[in-house]
């Protein structure tokens, strides 16, 4: 099955190949060709979710999903949350985002550094609207270690694994990550209806 994931990052579009297996081909906007930044406006992770998915629907009238995903940090109240991809800059400096979350704790020194990774998918099928969510919960490492995944999996340590970030995990990320868990309960959801 052909489907559209309406995403311009890389480490999130190899991942869904690997959850979603060999029965799905995804595509991305800019293989549509659309080039532009997809608007993400919204207070809340299933809001930008949603504003996403349309956006690439209403721009190609086909199928398609979307992802947004926060970091939540306990002793940050939440933070960086919604706003994980802008955290330190306007631009998607991963590297300055870890800074500031590592300087951020830092003030909070003796707090519990539990976290999760909350992931919203959405997915428009046939015009109607579906929304399914997975998380993992965690803490944050006080350093950066590990150089697979993206984004903040080199100082996330998930509560499931033996101490190890996700970024010192060759493979297993996907088995129990948030994205793992939203988009094996899409495909699912698409086994039964789609
Ligand atoms: P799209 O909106 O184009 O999908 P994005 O990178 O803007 O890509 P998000 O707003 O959902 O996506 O991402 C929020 C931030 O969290 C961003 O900096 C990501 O790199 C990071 N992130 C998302 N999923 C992650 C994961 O599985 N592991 C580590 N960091 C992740």
């Amino acid at each position: 099955m052909e489907l559209i994931f309406a995403t311009s990052n890389k480490g999130k579009l190899r991942e869904a190949s690997e959850i979603l297996g060999e029965g799905y081909r995804l595509l991305c906007p800019a293989d549509l060709g659309i080039t532009e930044e997809i608007p993400e406006t919204g207070d809340t992770l299933e809001a930008n979710s949603l504003q996403k998915a349309r956006y690439v629907f209403e721009k190609c009238g086909r199928d398609c999903f979307a992802d947004d995903t926060g970091l939540e940090v306990d002793a940050l109240g939440g933070a960086p949350g919604v706003h994980s991809a802008r955290y330190a800059t306007d631009g998607h400096d991963f590297e300055a985002n870890i800074d500031k979350l590592l300087a951020e704790l830092g003030k909070h020194p003796g707090e519990p550094r539990t976290a999760r990774f909350r992931c919203v998918v959405t997915l428009i099928h046939k015009g109607g609207t579906h929304t399914f969510e997975g998380k993992v919960e965690g803490r944050i490492a006080t350093e950066r270690r590990g150089n697979e995944g993206f984004g903040y999996d080199s100082v996330f340590i998930p509560d499931e694994l033996d101490g190890s970030t996700f970024g010192e995990v060759h493979e297993g990320k996907n088995l129990i990550s948030h994205r793992g868990r939203s988009l094996r309960a899409l495909a699912r959801w698409l086994k039964e209806n789609g």
